[in-house]
């Protein structure tokens, strides 16, 4: 039976083990999240929350089984070294994510809190890693069968579950600023409307010298090969949309946005009906697609908050596209592509435009 007395004595392989799973499933919700901009997939970050406080618990119980043993050690090799890392690097990285959902959010040199907290969950993979096959043993057979094994692995996910909703609960009774949180882990931007309210950022090196609004023309190629040309004045035609801009270095900003619909834009040309992406393409070559339909309910925006997008916000046109996180709103669009087919190149384009001279 599982008792109170018997349920810290669990394996330590088997703490091991799933310390090791309970890091990769960090990686991969984290990675993931990432591309979540939608409440649809909310399930991600919760997966992530409550792992984070499940991987606190099972540090809990490694540190206690090894700390004692820790005296038995009188040379420092290698092998202690890269544990070494492997624990700083596992508590920094709890730590920034538990600070950062309590609202604590500090800027690291340029980067965000959360930047950091992502950074450092990104090198303990290949640690980790290292660590593990240099010393994992496997669980033994009889472990892994082991009835009482399986429930207490299902109470400890059922109270980091309960750990992690009653800190939702305690930043909302304290009034903490983790509760403006949105679902993705961003805190709001200041308050306001237009260029001034939001920071300017670049998702890695895209930084073009401002564009002529005069001379630039927004190029639009069909499937037939054509290509069919909007000027300023043809594309700043104050259709709204209200949205929110949810970067993923953790901020977010609700703005209403003026323009022209993608809808709009693709009704003036005689567009194919076997389109199924529309493809926003950068003065930089940073790009990023959507599939049509999602595209049409998207906006080409020319003002924020009744202003002129500024430079920095992507002028003369950026795409506004609501459930997106912000690395996928291209600024300083001048060309889109319509298409049959996904662009998985744009996973890496985004990673190398504005390192090469063109842009
Ligand atoms: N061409 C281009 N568009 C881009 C980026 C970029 O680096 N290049 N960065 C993206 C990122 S990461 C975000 S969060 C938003 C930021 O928009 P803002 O600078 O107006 O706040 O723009 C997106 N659009
Ligand atoms: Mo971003």
């Amino acid at each position: 039976m599982v008792t109170v007395r018997n349920f810290f004595d669990l394996p330590p392989r088997l703490i091991d083990w799933s310390i090791l799973i309970v890091i990769l499933l960090e990686g991969v919700t984290g990675i993931y999240s990432l591309t979540v901009g939608s409440p649809d997939e909310v399930f991600v970050f919760w997966l992530h929350s409550i792992g984070g406080v499940l991987l606190t618990i099972l540090i809990g119980f490694k540190f206690y089984r090894v700390f004692p043993l820790l005296k038995y050690y009188n040379s420092i090799d290698r092998e202690i070294y890269t544990s070494l890392i492997a624990v700083v690097l596992v508590v920094v990285a709890l730590g920034s994510g538990i600070l950062w959902t309590f609202g604590f959010t500090p800027w690291i040199f340029h980067w965000t809190l959360l930047t950091f907290h992502a950074t450092i969950g990104a090198l303990l993979l290949p640690v980790v890693f290292l660590h593990l096959i240099s010393h994992i043993q496997y669980p033994s057979q009889k472990t892994l069968t082991d009835r009482r094994n399986a429930i207490k692995f299902v109470l400890m996910g059922i109270i980091s579950a309960i750990l992690w909703r009653l800190q939702g609960i305690l930043n909302t009774l304290l009034s903490l600023p983790g509760k403006s949180h949105r679902f993705t882990g961003s805190k709001p931007f200041l308050e306001g409307n237009g260029n001034e309210s939001f920071p300017i950022t670049s998702w890695v090196a895209d930084d073009p010298e401002p564009i002529d609004t005069e001379t630039w023309e927004l190029t639009v190629h069909d499937l037939s090969g054509d290509t069919h040309a909007f000027s300023y004045e043809q594309v700043a035609t104050n259709e709204r949309l209200r949205a929110t801009l949810d970067c993923t270095s953790g901020w977010y900003t609700t703005q209403t946005w003026s323009g022209i619909s993608v809808d709009s834009l693709l009704d003036q040309i005689d567009s194919s009906e076997k389109v199924t992406y529309v493809r926003f393409v950068s003065v930089t070559g940073y790009r990023w697609s959507l599939p049509i339909d999602e595209a049409r309910s998207a906006l080409l925006a020319t003002h924020v908050g009744n202003e002129r997008l500024s430079h920095g916000h992507g002028a003369p046109l950026r795409l506004v596209a609501p459930q997106r996180r912000g690395f996928q709103w291209v600024k300083w669009i001048d060309r889109i592509d319509l298409r049959q087919e996904p662009d998985l190149a744009q996973w890496i384009i985004i990673f190398i435009s504005g390192f090469d001279n063109s842009g």
